[in-house]
């Protein structure tokens, strides 16, 4: 799905702003007007309702949550058509056009758009109305536990435990746009390139999905002062030389202008950023380039103070800037895809993503709320209970139709921390691998997110994938304060991994410690910012001694917000920034190991 572009052929309004809000019932029909319920309330779009509200009940609702508000409509020429589009609804939303359901979508983390029928342009305004349920289950990604529990007078009320350790955060999280379009346009733009041996040049192919037939199509590849490289039209390969790649930290893009014509009449055009740059596994390396790259970085939330999950592109860019100030050159999306402004930054900023959908929590009874599922019943089979193939299924199809032509990605997470040992998790994975596989016009690496239970041996899908990919926290939920034994546990454990996967690449995509900024010890006492870095330098004397580990991401960015329990501190606090990005002791640590180690050569492959 291409992102909303302002063209010679396209405009692009902005329905962001105040809308109407009502949790609960809700009937949208022609003369509803939400603005007049009683209950209704305003909101601000795209944010996350449940830090606005200010309100405990409201905060935790579950359910369904309205927004609405009225639109002046543009005029539209003759050949134009007007598309109403969300960048994410979390997590299913339903949409109506002046009372009447138009679209409908699963899955909180990814665009979805509907062509807004004639009918509705006839007058000057519209009514808006947008559904944002928020339940989860075991049919939804991420999975989380429903109950219903019954309130003093008798009515329902729904509860969602979640079965990951953040904040259900929901609402309209991404923007709401209208654009035109032309009824005869550009529907999807695919880019893929075959880079000589050495590099300097490519045969860039573009494949262009259109609903017109009968016109011309042209293609135009500009550098990034403008000027034209390469050119043709329709199905020809476009050739460019000298070609400036996109590396890590020095991002260079081109654009490919996609151009329709009926004779020499300009009827659509769109224009699409791409990077040029090879990614290969091999010999136990992640290779960019060609060169043995090393993985410096974070695992990470959309989370910030206010907006929850909401898009706050000040403080993507702000994260962005301590990424690289701190000598990171990567980030993880855990546990769900993040929003288009977040990937094209990364693209244009040089950042290495890991991307992955929000398949988190396909761990029956796991959850990360230990005590308030205290009570549950015995465990049966994860891949039994859970009924996560559909939405898993579109949860790919749709990452991959959206980041496809991002350069920024270089791997695909297939899921983070499942219950990959128990039976059945094999038959669960092998498709949704393959699917991946199948999709990706790059061929990208794929891998899954592995959890501590799931050790080497015990694990059924590691071998179906490209990378090793471990969450491991030796010194913190294992080993906890004993990092001498950490670092033997740990080592005892890499070397496994690697003895039976010797041609596989080993790295962590999480490990960390909960750190209290402003506690402090002589001694190595858990919580303190001292712990903080004992625990990862002994971690890292590990990563240090072995040629086949090729990448430490950290458990987290920042400090986030999860659901109350026993261990958790008003949130997660293993961030090395807090949640207002103000640096732990621990940064200057990590800004000294990470700018001495290089983004590529750090390591040799195979021992
Ligand atoms: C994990 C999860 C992550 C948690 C983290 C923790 O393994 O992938 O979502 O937040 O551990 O801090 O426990």
């Amino acid at each position: 799905m291409l992102y909303p572009q302002l063209s010679a052929t396209r405009k692009i309004y902005n329905l962001n702003g105040v809308w109407s809000f009502k949790q609960g019932a809700y009937q949208p029909t022609k003369d509803s007007l939400l603005s007049t319920d009683t209950e209704a309330e305003l909101m601000v779009v795209p944010t996350s309702f449940n830090d606005v509200l200010v309100d405990k009940d409201k905060r935790l609702f579950i359910g369904d949550n309205w927004y609405e508000r009225l639109v002046d409509l543009p005029q539209l020429q003759e050949n134009e058509e007007l598309v109403l589009r969300f960048g994410s609804v979390t997590h299913q939303a339903k949409v109506y056009l002046d009372g009447e359901l138009v679209a409908e979508h699963k899955g909180g983390f990814t665009p979805f758009e509907v062509v807004v029928a004639p009918q509705f342009l006839a007058k000057d305004q519209l009514k808006v109305t947008v559904c944002a349920n928020n339940e989860l289950n075991y049919t939804t990604l991420p999975v989380g536990n429903y109950i219903e529990k019954k309130n003093p007078d008798g009515s329902i009320k729904k509860v969602v435990k979640e079965n990951f350790d953040f904040f259900n955060y929901a609402g309209i999280h991404r923007p709401v746009k209208f654009y035109t379009r032309p009824k005869a346009h550009i529907e999807d733009v695919v880019v893929t390139y075959e880079l000589s041996e050495d590099l300097t040049t490519a045969d860039v192919k573009v494949t262009v999905l259109s609903n017109a037939s009968g016109l011309e199509q042209r293609l135009t590849i500009l550098d990034e002062t403008g000027q034209i490289v390469a050119q043709g039209t329709g199905n020809d390969v476009l050739t460019v030389q000298g070609v400036r790649l996109w590396e890590p930290l020095n991002a260079y893009l081109y654009t490919c202008r996609v151009e329709l014509f009926d004779g020499e009449q300009l009827i659509d055009r769109y224009d699409e950023a791409f990077g040029m740059r090879k990614i290969e596994v091999k010999a136990a390396q992640f290779l960019i380039n060609n060169k043995p790259f090393y993985f410096k970085g974070f695992g990470k939330h959309e989370d910030t103070h206010i907006n929850g999950r909401g898009l706050n592109e000040a403080a993507n860019l702000m994260d962005l800037n301590l990424l690289k100030e701190i000598g990171a050159n990567s980030f993880r999306t855990s546990h769900y895809p993040y929003s288009e402004e977040m990937m094209r930054l990364a693209d244009r900023m040089g950042i290495v993503v890991i991307d992955e959908v929000p398949a988190v929590g396909l761990f029956q009874n796991f959850s990360a709320a230990l005590d308030l599922l205290g009570d549950k019943d015995e465990p049966e089979n994860t891949w039994k209970v859970m009924k996560t193939k559909e939405a898993h299924e579109q949860a790919i199809c749709e990452l991959v139709n959206r980041d496809k032509n991002h350069a920024c990605v270089v791997m695909w997470v297939v899921a983070n921390e499942p219950s990959s040992h128990e039976e059945g998790a094999r038959e669960y994975f092998e498709p949704l691998i393959q699917l991946y596989r199948d999709l990706d016009p790059q061929n990208r690496p794929v891998t899954l997110v592995n959890i501590m239970n799931a050790l080497p041996g015990k694990d059924l899908v590691a071998d179906l994938i490209d990378v090793i990919c471990l969450n491991r926290y030796y010194g913190w939920y294992r080993d906890h304060a004993e990092l001498a034994d950490a670092k033997n546990n740990l080592r005892k454990e890499l070397e496994e991994w690697h003895r039976l996967y010797p041609d596989k690449p080993v790295m962590f995509t999480e490990y960390g410690a909960d750190t209290l900024p402003g506690y402090h010890s002589m001694w190595d006492i858990p919580y303190t910012e001292e712990y903080q870095c004992d625990y990862y330098q002994a971690n890292h004397e590990v990563f240090d001694e072995l040629p086949y580990f090729v990448g430490e991401q950290v458990w987290n960015f920042a400090d986030f917000e999860t659901n109350v329990m026993l261990i958790r501190v008003k949130g997660n606090h293993k961030g090395l920034f807090s949640r207002t990005r103000e640096p732990k002791q621990v940064v200057r640590f990590f800004k000294e190991r990470w700018t001495t180690i290089p983004n590529f050569g750090y390591k040799s492959g195979k021992n």
